[in-house]
């Protein structure tokens, strides 16, 4: 409890506005349910993510749950991914009745799709905030996007956009809103520059471009990202803003625990986060570590024990292009084993002398680039040659007739 700075020695220091709350809540995002891994199903990984979840919300009893966008892995789930999903949020719902929960739609999900549900889904306590709707004078409907948390904290939910303009909007409506200053989450879905995106190849997840942390401004106590999946807090934010991360690994290259966040947020305070870990036995294995030749390559994966469930990715190094059985060999060798062939990395000898190039372009840079540009510079990082001449011709002709018929 805080009291006011002139109560220690005039004042009784008592009125309930005096109070400052704490909420607590648990922040997740980027489940990827229906994750289609090199044709491989996770759904077992996913319900025991699920049951994991629920004993920490038994455990913790939060006042909110926050998911932060990419629920599903794809804009059509499966019926089975969609079981999943509902048979998830009710076990959450049920071990924590009081918890409100709030789920705003990533990239990676059907923003009509997932809020077609939203009033069903109030029935457990549950808002899902898809997307950004305009009334018919075109001013954006800001209702559906702040929620109250049992009177103790105002939840801002921006949904994956394209234009960033609700946010100062929200700003306004939720300073004006909080004459008893609770606790302000917003939560959103998107990449911030300076974040560390191990493991994730993000221009191909929806071609979402980074956005500078200063769009938010200085009006909440926490903001719940989604969209990277590495843990983290942003650095420049007082601690304030976090990427909590996927609850399991999405990629080969997510090498790091995968976890949830329980955060204790307190209006003008630096939120206290503590993670908590989501167990999985599923390993992820590239072998051999360092690429080597094919022969020596399937040599290494022999070694690896039958009993190992996981995935395997086999680290090749080869002059140009791999042998064409090379997938049928790994088969043989992994016919006895319990862990599942995903795909051969193949390290060219020419490009592992290469360094790779470290000027990262933004969307609004490949957008600006003339495609064989682009090409020869894709090229270069593929193959660590430049690209012949025939070649280049034939791509500019190919691009010439794709503008054509656009
Ligand atoms: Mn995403």
């Amino acid at each position: 409890m805080q009291f006011s700075a002139f109560s220690s020695t005039y004042f009784v220091p008592l009125p309930i506005f005096a109070i400052s709350l704490m909420v607590k809540i648990i922040h997740t995002s980027d489940w990827h349910i229906g994750l289609d891994f090199y044709q491989y199903d996770r759904s077992e990984e996913h319900r025991r993510f699920f049951a994991q979840l629920c004993d920490i919300v038994s455990e913790e009893k939060p006042d909110a749950l926050i998911v932060s966008g990419d629920v599903y892995h794809t804009a059509t789930p499966s019926a089975a991914a969609q079981k999943l999903y509902t048979g998830g949020m009710i076990a959450l719902h049920k071990a924590c009745p009081s918890m409100t929960i709030v789920v705003v739609a990533g990239n990676h999900d059907s923003y009509t799709r997932l809020e077609s549900t939203s009033e069903v889904w109030r029935l457990a306590n549950v808002h899902v905030v898809g997307f950004v709707e305009r009334n018919d004078n075109g001013e954006i409907c800001l209702d559906k996007h702040l929620i109250d948390v049992g009177g103790k904290c105002l939840v801002a939910a921006i949904p994956y956009v394209n234009n960033l303009q609700i946010v100062d909007l929200l700003k306004d409506e939720v300073l004006s809103r909080n004459k008893a200053r609770l606790p302000v989450v917003v939560m959103a879905h998107l990449a911030v520059s300076g974040s560390v995106t191990k493991g994730q190849e993000l221009l191909t997840q929806g071609g979402l471009d980074y956005e500078s942390l200063d769009v938010f401004g200085n009006w909440y106590d926490y903001l719940a990202l989604g969209h990277i999946h590495c843990p983290q807090t942003l650095k420049g934010s007082g601690g304030k803003a976090r990427y909590c991360g996927s609850p399991i690994r999405v990629n080969f290259d997510e090498d790091y625990p995968h976890s949830v966040s329980v955060v204790e947020v307190e209006a003008g305070q630096a939120p206290l986060v503590r993670e908590v870990e989501i167990k999985s036995d599923v390993r992820f294995l590239t072998v051999p570590e360092k690429a080597l030749p094919l022969d020596e390559a399937l040599e290494e994966l022999r070694k690896v024990d039958s009993d190992i469930q996981g995935f395997v990715r086999l680290n090749v190094l080869v002059k140009d292009y791999a042998p064409f059985d090379a997938d049928a060999r790994v088969l043989e060798v992994l016919k006895d084993k319990a862990c599942r062939f995903c795909r051969i990395n193949v390290v060219r000898e020419v490009m592992s002398g290469v360094e790779k190039r470290d000027d990262v372009l933004g969307v609004q840079d490949i957008k600006a680039l003339n495609p064989i540009v682009l090409a020869k510079r894709y090229y270069r990082e593929q193959y660590g040659t430049d690209m012949d001449d025939d070649l280049a011709e034939l791509f500019i002709e190919a691009a010439a007739r794709a503008e054509q018929a656009e």
